[in-house]
This record gives structure tokens, C-alpha cells and sequence, in this order.
């Protein structure tokens, strides 16, 4: 696009107001829209032109980088082949090939791959596919699903009803029998603290209580290895280990939602690798497919999957699915960019660069109005204190101001995260933080 044509391109800018944003100040962004127009690499351009730096890898879903060719091939490729083939009762050559790709990447034993085409789908197939299995085997009492505060796992009915955000869940109706630990951010023990927290892993036990509470009638427990959206809050140590233990002693189905943290960003391929902690299912989207096209999955535990293949052989085993489930195109995105992370060793690259991430974010303590920095593989957050009467006004505007000098982070209430693509350099590490610092410098 040359200048004239971008120019044009501005003046002729869509009406705004048709389109209902998600998550989104629609009146307020409508007022002073900020449209991106271009992505290569690490970068996009905004419609009036400018370069920024994309320092939350889309949204935390753009891991090896925009507009890989690869994967652009693949896709353009697989449209003029097979376009769509239905997912019920038939099937297309991609969809197994790759599941058993996905499955040879997952944790021991989680090889078995259901598809769907987003998190919030992968966190209810999962949560169905636990009450499914208890049910299998002669346990159909338990229907509990466990979640945590400050938890978030999309927005289904089922993901808000064991998420732990408040804005999120009460508009809306919750699913009964659900019930949540307590999160883990303890700012009085671990401010400031680099990667895991030293103490907290004793808020584990409240699965003790709450197993003590409700005795054999949970299904599962459903955390984020890391916690994301919350702002970045990793385990404290031991934390992940003593759920596992907790789970095992009651038969509790533990569901790791690695919709941020698989594909690379702790520098692993997942966090159940990373922390050496194997959940019995996992869920997945986003740096599946390097979001180039949507899709999600389920990994599940051999042992689930089998106990639901019983009855007669004509008798469909698990009333779900999706239209979309294993779409060709979107195992063609796949298929290509799980080659990318792994030709070009990406998940490596994140480990080796988030020692830069981490030194770099740190020095960001002295900066006005820091109150807590947070920080794990290729994942980071800083806390500003809210300013008086005006939560979120601080993030917000520190947001606007770092866009403005040139990099796109993420604001949720007063907490900026960064979470760049596998692909980035140390310096555009430190460039990010430079313009961060700045942009928290200049908010009042
Ligand atoms: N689980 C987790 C852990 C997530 O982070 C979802 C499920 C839902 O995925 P879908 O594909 O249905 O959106 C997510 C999504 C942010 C942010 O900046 C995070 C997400 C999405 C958009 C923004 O915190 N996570």
C-alpha cells in the first residue's frame, strides 16, 4: 500500500457503527478509533501509517509472528483443494494427521484430540467431556466443575461459571454446582517477585476443603497453569504439584487451560512440560493455528477417551461437536505453523529471550506509580496503583500513550501486560520496555 492509497484509505474509513466490538468501550474507542490496517513479523501499521510494535503477539495468540508465508500456502492451498468437508460421521485426511501431530507435542498420555474453534469451546468440551466420563464409569454424581478467582476461561456459559472474573459472570447466569479456590496473587508475600512466587502453595489445600465440603460430587478442576487475563499470576511453587496430588487422592479430573500458556510461551510447548505437572485434559486455541485461521482442542487422557468408547460401535459415543470441528483449512494453519515452531525452534527461542523480558520488566519498579511486577517465560505484567475515583483510567490511558510512541500492549483495569511473539529480538524486548516506561512516566 503506497501513501496515496493509504490516505485514501483513511478518508475512506467504514462507518464504525454497525460493528459491536467485543470487550471493547464501543462509544469510547468509536470516538477516537484505533484501526490496524497491516501485520508483518512483530509489527503492524495503523491506518494513518505509523509502525508498532506488537508486544502482545495479537492477543497472546500470534506466537511465531505475522504473515508467515508457510502458513498463508498451506491455507490458499488447502481452500482450493478441500475447502470444507463435514465433521459429522465424516472426516478428511488433515483432521487425523493433525491431531496426531498435536498429540505427539502434548504432555505422556494426552493423546487423544478433540477439535472445536476457540478457547471458550475448548474449555466447555472440556468441562462435558469430565462430566461424560464420570458418568461412563458408573459415577454420574459427580457434576461439580471447580474453578478459581480471578480465573478467566472464555466466555460460554460453562467458562464464565468457573471463570473468576466478576464483570464477566454477573450479568449473566452461572451454571449451579460450581465453586472456586482462592487466586494466588499475594502481593503482602511476593511483591516484585521474578517467575514463580516462593509462598502460596498452601492456597492449594483449599481443594482439601472444598473436596471435604462437597465430597464425591466433583467432576473437575479447571485452572490456567499461569493465570493471564488476571495479569499474569504464575504458581506459586509446589502449587501445580499439590493440586495434582489433591486430585488423584479424590479422582478428580485435573483440566490444565493452556490457551495462553501451550505453543511456546513458558518456552515449552506446554505449561504441564514446563512445571512437570500432567493434568488429565488440557485445552488449547489461539497459537494452534498462530491465529491465522480460529481453531481450538482438547487433549485428553487416553484412559478418558477410552472409557467413553463403550456400547454398541454404531452408537455415537459423545453427544458434542462443532460444524467447524477439525475445519480443513484451520488443520491446514495448523499443521503448517506447528512445522514453523518446531523448524525453527520458537518454543527455545521464548525460553532463552524471557531472561531478557524479565530483567528488563523489573527495571520497571522505579517507575511512577508501579505497585507489583509479575513475570513468567515469555508472559509479563506491571500493576499500576488505580487512580482515585477512576479504576481503569491509569491502564487505560498508559495504553493509549504507549500505542501512541509506537508499541501495542495489553490493558486490562490498571494492569499492562506484555506478551510478544516468539520471533522478537532482544531489542525489540527492549524497545517495548522503553517505550512502556515512558508512556507509565507521562500518565499522571
Ligand atoms: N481460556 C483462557 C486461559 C484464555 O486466556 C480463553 C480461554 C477463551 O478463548 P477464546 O478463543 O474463546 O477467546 C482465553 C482467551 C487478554 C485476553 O488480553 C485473553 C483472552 C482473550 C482475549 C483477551 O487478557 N483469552
Amino acid at each position: 500500500m503506497d501513501d496515496a492509497e493509504r490516505k485514501t484509505r483513511v478518508g475512506n474509513r467504514p462507518d464504525l457503527s454497525a460493528y459491536w466490538m467485543p470487550f471493547t468501550a464501543n462509544r469510547q474507542f468509536k470516538a477516537e478509533p484505533r484501526l490496524l490496517v497491516e501485520a508483518h513479523g512483530c509489527f503492524y501499521r495503523t491506518e494513518d501509517g505509523r509502525e508498532v510494535i506488537d508486544a502482545t503477539s495479537g492477543l497472546w495468540c500470534v506466537n511465531a509472528g505475522h504473515a508467515r508465508p508457510e502458513i498463508a500456502a498451506a491455507v490458499n492451498r488447502q481452500l482450493l483443494t478441500l475447502d470444507y468437508a463435514p465433521s459429522f460421521q465424516m472426516g478428511h485426511p488433515l483432521a487425523f494427521e493433525t491431531a496426531e501431530t498435536l498429540a505427539a507435542m502434548t504432555p505422556a498420555g494426552l493423546d487423544r484430540i478433540f477439535f472445536t474453534n476457540s478457547g471458550s469451546e475448548s474449555v466447555d468440551t472440556a468441562l462435558k467431556i469430565a462430566l461424560a466420563y464420570h458418568r461412563a464409569r458408573g459415577e454420574g454424581q459427580r457434576t461439580r466443575l471447580i474453578g478459581r478467582e480471578r480465573a478467566y476461561h472464555g466466555v460460554g456459559f460453562g467458562g464464565i461459571s468457573v471463570g473468576g472474573l466478576v464483570n464477566n459472570r454477573r450479568t449473566f447466569l452461572n451454571l449451579p454446582g460450581t465453586d472456586h479456590l482462592p487466586h494466588t496473587h499475594d502481593l503482602s508475600r511476593n511483591a516484585f517477585c521474578r517467575g514463580q512466587p516462593a509462598h502460596g502453595v498452601e492456597l492449594a489445600d483449599a481443594l482439601e476443603r472444598i473436596v471435604a465440603l462437597h465430597g464425591d460430587t466433583i467432576a473437575a478442576v479447571i485452572v490456567e497453569p499461569v493465570a493471564g487475563s488476571a495479569g499474569v499470576l504464575p504458581p506459586p511453587k509446589g502449587y501445580l504439584e499439590r493440586l495434582r496430588a489433591i486430585c488423584d487422592r479424590h479422582g478428580l479430573i485435573l483440566i490444565f487451560d493452556e490457551v495462553i500458556t501451550g505453543f511456546g510461551r513458558l518456552g515449552a510447548p506446554f505449561a504441564g512440560q514446563y512445571f512437570g505437572v500432567t493434568p488429565d485434559m488440557m485445552t488449547m486455541a489461539k497459537g494452534l493455528t498462530n491465529a491465522s485461521v480460529p481453531m481450538g482442542a482438547v487433549a485428553a487422557r487416553r484412559e478418558i477417551h477410552d472409557a467413553l468408547m463403550q456400547g454398541p460401535a454404531a452408537a455415537i459415543e459423545l453427544f458434542h461437536g462443532y460444524t467447524y470441528s477439525g475445519h480443513p483449512v484451520a488443520c491446514a494453519a495448523a499443521l503448517a505453523t506447528l512445522d514453523i515452531y518446531r523448524r525453527e525452534d520458537l518454543f527455545g527461542r521464548a525460553a532463552r529471550l524471557a531472561p531478557v523480558l524479565e530483567a528488563r520488566i523489573h527495571a520497571l519498579q522505579v517507575r511512577r506509580n508501579v505497585t507489583d511486577i509479575r513475570n513468567l517465560g515469555l508472559m509479563a505484567a506491571v500493576d499500576l496503583a488505580p487512580r482515585e475515583g477512576a479504576p481503569g483510567a491509569r491502564g487505560y490511558e498508559t495504553f493509549v500513550r504507549a500505542l501512541a510512541a509506537g508499541a501495542l500492549v495489553r490493558a486490562t483495569g490498571d494492569t499492562i501486560a506484555l506478551s510478544p511473539p516468539l520471533v522478537a529480538t532482544e531489542a525489540i524486548v527492549d524497545r517495548v520496555v522503553e517505550i512502556l516506561g515512558e508512556a507509565i512516566d507521562s500518565v499522571a
